[in-house]
């Protein structure tokens, strides 16, 4: 018997156990055992019905997703799954934690199928660019009929036991918390009961009911705007339908065949890449795992404007009591009611309910004096970004907080030695650089200052976990990692404008590639002034910082959103960004005052000048060490930025589309357009020649 899968008789029911921690993936030897466990069920004569559970915190949670891209070693899981539903002996699947993927498909394979009240299924292979390939799409339908079992598979959403009964896919969700018992109990019954074999392939009332229904073509239309750019969300329509037009022998050649499609697809290697990116971040190099960290039970925020009222509303949604300190107390009214509305928006939305609006309310409170924070763990400061007042706020901290509180600063770009210069405690002193909107994006940046201790990291990055952010440990210079390549990306892209291409012909470019919005619809929403002050600021520093066409913008009032114009217009309470003929002619007198003849730009122009600044400039980042690794800066653009995550991030991105190309294309640019940013970064340089990737660093 394989140690990952048991197989013991209790009574009458023969119980085939899977123990392979995390998540019980099903592995080779799993699916090996599986089988084996099974044959001793099938041959035990005093086993009248067969149980299959597992040990550990959850139900088998898929394919072993380590294993894709590697050759497929027999028996493949499909095969394992018409073993169980062949079986002549009634089979239960008791299911606890998430059953999921191969897991959900194992168990539709099992003749019933129970789980506690607090287990969740689902087929969330659309998330990783696959499909469900090892029966879901044939069996699902079958037990929901279509248009459940497209939006399962479509959207790889989880869904509570309670649901699952309701919608077919599940027999009984049982009460009390030991998935063994309430396992062996229903076994038990359907023996008592004499219950038959029930195979899902014959269950075909549904199938005929929903043949030919218009549910696929709808499908296909919502997935058109929903899934653009995407490949899987298609075939996995396709493969649902082929549940309907085909027996289901055929119906899973066919699944097979659209699955593999998927399989070799590139939109997987970056979603898999991306899911393993993300939990591998919080894994900090240098940063012992056992490196204890600090209880975080109350929090203050400095600063109740957007980003501080934001940054609250995520510590009263993981239930940690907050106090938010602003100078007038019509800034803290003001902050307050943005921090309601945005609960009551979710209430609408059916997020919450209108009890836990009140409940997290009720831990948010404020004050105008820094005596709040006397007692608080943790502050945050969320004020402008301008270095003396943070340095002043600093040093009040320094004097009120109680020891071993940490003091950190949410900026985006500034140096956080000189902030924590200003206090006698360096080593509590921290970045935490949230995304706007913080109470929605997921990216935290944890910038570590050159005193801070392991302590305050190893806390900010469990805090991080805590308020369901996906924390990044990042070093410590202009921009951090995020927004200093974002700048290199946002002075080429105003510099091709500059030359003769049209903000709309650039913004284009990026939506292609993937990203939400463009450069400049991402400008108009942040706000032009936020980059000119940047600008002015820093030419008053003595910088030599080139006046551009955005300059004029703004000198014209032309703000972004909040004034209804910048680079596009907008319609009265739509965010949708409309060219603005104006701008062309505005950009044109730019241009004539400069004495730039513009010259068209191909978008593939565009493309290298806008994407290769960045991945130039992550190389400078890994090799200063402000990065640890190429993934780590994947994941900050992938939930700060919304990078697709199909294509993996950025360094990713780079190395399929090939570091010597990348390269070869930098130092043409450094040659032809100039400056710092082309400089070739020695660590892309040093890959390039030997033919190696970012991933095998
Ligand atoms: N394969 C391998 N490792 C996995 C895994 C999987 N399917 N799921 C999780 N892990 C690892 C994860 O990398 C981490 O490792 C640890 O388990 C804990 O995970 C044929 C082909 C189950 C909800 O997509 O959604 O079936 O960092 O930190 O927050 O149709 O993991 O500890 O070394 O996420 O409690 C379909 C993916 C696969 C489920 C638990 N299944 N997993 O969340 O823990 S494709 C999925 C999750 C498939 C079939 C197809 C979550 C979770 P380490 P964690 P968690």
């Amino acid at each position: 018997m394989s140690e990952v899968v048991s197989y013991n008789r209790e009574g009458a029911i023969g119980v085939i156990t899977v123990n392979y921690p995390p998540v019980n993936a099903l592995g080779h030897a799993v699916r090996t055992g599986l089988l084996e466990a099974l044959k001793q069920g099938q041959t035990d004569s005093d086993a009248k019905a067969l149980l299959l559970v597992c040990d550990g915190r959850t139900f088998v949670a898929g394919a072993d997703i380590r294993e894709f891209g590697k050759p497929m070693q027999e028996p493949a899981l499909g095969t394992v799954i018409d073993t169980f539903e062949d079986s002549d002996k009634p089979v239960v699947a008791a299911i606890h934690g998430t059953a999921l993927g191969g897991g959900l498909e194992l168990a539709l394979g099992c003749h019933y199928r129970i789980a506690l009240a607090s287990a969740k299924v689902g087929l969330p292979e659309v998330k990783l660019g696959l499909l469900p390939g090892a029966g879901g799409t044939q069996r699902l339908p079958r037990l929901t009929g279509a248009r459940k079992a497209l939006e399962m598979i479509t959207t790889g959403e989880f869904v509570k036991a309670e649901a699952a009964l309701e919608a077919g896919i599940i027999d009984a969700v049982a009460q009390g918390d030991n998935i063994r018992t309430v396992g062996l109990e229903y076994a038990a019954k359907l023996v008592d009961e004499d219950k038959p074999v029930r195979r899902v392939r014959d269950i075909n009332d549904k199938i005929t009911a929903d043949r030919g229904s218009e549910v696929f073509k709808e499908f296909r239309k919502g997935l058109a705007s929903k899934a653009r750019g995407l490949f899987s969300p298609f075939k996995c329509v396709d493969a649902v339908e082929a549940a309907f037009t085909l027996p289901f022998e055929e119906g899973k050649k066919r699944e097979r065949e659209l699955f593999m499609e998927c399989m070799e697809s590139p939109q997987r290697d970056g979603l898999v890449h991306a899911f393993f990116a993300e939990r591998e971040v919080s894994k900090v190099p240098g940063l012992a795992k056992d490196t204890p960290v600090r209880d975080v039970a109350s929090v203050g925020i400095i600063g109740a404007g957007t980003m501080g009222g934001g940054i609250a509303m995520n510590f009263a949604n993981a239930g940690i009591p907050v106090t938010i300190v602003d100078v007038k107390q019509e800034a803290l009214d003001k902050g307050l009611g943005v921090i309601r509305k945005n609960y009551e928006n979710s209430a609408k939305k059916g997020r919450i309910t209108p009890a836990q609006v009140e409940e997290r309310m009720a831990l948010i409170t404020t004050s105008l004096s820094y005596d709040a924070f006397k007692d608080v763990d943790l502050v945050i400061e969320a004020v402008f970004e301008n270095m003396d007042i943070k340095k002043q706020i600093f040093s009040q901290l320094d004097k009120v907080c109680k020891p071993g509180a940490i003091l950190a600063s949410n900026t985006s770009t500034l140096d956080i030695d000189e902030i924590a210069s200003a206090t006698s405690r360096p080593e509590d002193v921290v970045g935490m650089h949230f995304f706007s909107p913080a109470n929605v994006m997921k990216l935290l940046e944890n910038v570590r200052g050159s005193k801070t201790s392991d302590e305050v990291k190893a806390t900010v990055m469990a805090v991080a976990k805590k308020i369901g952010k996906v924390g990044v440990m990042v070093g410590n210079c202009y921009g951090f990692v995020g927004n200093r390549m974002l700048h290199r990306r946002g002075a080429e892209a105003t510099a091709l404008v500059n030359e003769g291409a049209s903000p709309q012909q650039v913004d284009k470019v990026l939506t292609d590639l993937g990203f939400p919005m463009g450069q400049f619809a991402m400008s108009d929403l942040a706000g032009i002034d936020v980059g000119y002050s940047i600008r002015k600021e820093r030419r008053k520093a003595g910088e030599d910082i080139p006046a551009n066409w955005m300059d004029t913008l703004a000198e014209e009032g032309r703000l972004g959103q909040k004034t209804m114009a910048g680079v596009y217009k907008y319609e009265e309470g739509n965010r949708k960004p409309v060219v603005d003929p104006k701008v062309d002619e505005l950009i044109a007198g730019f241009r004539k005052e400069q004495g730039i003849e513009p010259r068209d730009i191909t978008d593939q122009e565009i493309l290298e000048r806008c994407m290769y600044v960045m991945v130039n400039e992550g190389a400078k980042i890994l090799e200063e060490g402000i990065a640890a690794r190429a993934l780590d800066i994947d994941i900050v653009w992938i939930y700060g930025y919304g990078f697709p995550a199909y294509r993996g991030g950025p360094m990713f991105w780079a190395d399929q589309v090939g570091v010597k190309t990348i390269y070869d294309t930098v130092k043409r640019f450094h040659d032809t357009v100039g400056g710092d940013q082309w400089k070739p970064s020695a660590l892309l340089a040093k890959l390039a020649g030997e033919d190696k990737k970012f991933g095998d660093l």
